[in-house]
């Protein structure tokens, strides 16, 4: 744990409060971790092709609004059976949460394979055209009924593989080891760690 001074401040470009808790929770003793929405009401508009093309254009327009370190966070949730929907599209599947449970669900109703992944892409954005990016997967099934309280998004559908129960029925503790977003971030703390 660094003394709060010492940390380094990055600017969280995520306007989803769920993934900032996941991300202070995991690098909050080595960064203060500054939700950008907390300085300013911006939706950052996402028209890439891959998680990295849409991380890369949020961290970068953070920091040149910002003049500070970004991160930024794209993650998608990907399906074998349905040609790897929703994928990027994972936010804009439908309404709201249940809405896209909802669809995903209908989706995959007469498949038996029920392969899926999380993946994350981090990209930290340190200067004009400098950046770094981390990826992290997590592999596993989609259930059939939706199943417990914890978590946000796909989390109530999604059996993390080894496991017989959602992450949303695992809780923090468990995902936070184990999830996309907690592999890619280790990858960060470890860069982070050897530029200190
Ligand atoms: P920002 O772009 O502001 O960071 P967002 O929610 O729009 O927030 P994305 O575009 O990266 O983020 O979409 C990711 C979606 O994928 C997210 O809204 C969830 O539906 C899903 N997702 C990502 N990580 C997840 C997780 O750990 N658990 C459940 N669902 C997740």
């Amino acid at each position: 744990m660094r003394e709060e001074a010492l940390r380094p401040r990055i600017i969280l470009a995520t306007r989803n409060q769920h993934k900032a808790v996941e991300i202070k929770k995991i690098i909050g003793d080595l960064v203060t971790v500054q939700q950008l929405n907390d300085l300013l009401n911006i939706d950052i508009p996402e028209c890439g092709r891959t998680l990295l093309e849409n991380s890369l254009a949020k961290a970068e327009f953070v920091y040149r609004l910002r003049g500070e370190p970004a991160l930024a966070d794209d993650s998608g949730l990907f399906v074998e059976a349905l040609d790897g929907e929703p994928g990027i599209f994972s936010a804009r599947y439908g309404k709201d949460d249940e809405g896209r449970i909802a669809r995903l669900l209908k989706n995959l109703a007469d498949k038996k394979n029920r392969n899926a992944a999380f993946r994350a892409v981090f990209v930290y954005c340190f200067g004009h055209g400098k950046y770094k990016a981390f990826e992290g997967e997590c592999v596993g099934q989609i259930s059939n009924v939706p199943k417990g309280e914890h978590g946000f998004g796909y989390d109530p559908v999604f059996i993390p593989k080894g496991y017989k129960k959602t992450f949303a029925e695992l809780g923090p503790a468990t995902k936070n080891r184990i999830s996309h977003r907690a592999r890619a971030l280790r990858k960060f703390r470890k860069y982070l760690e050897q530029q200190m």
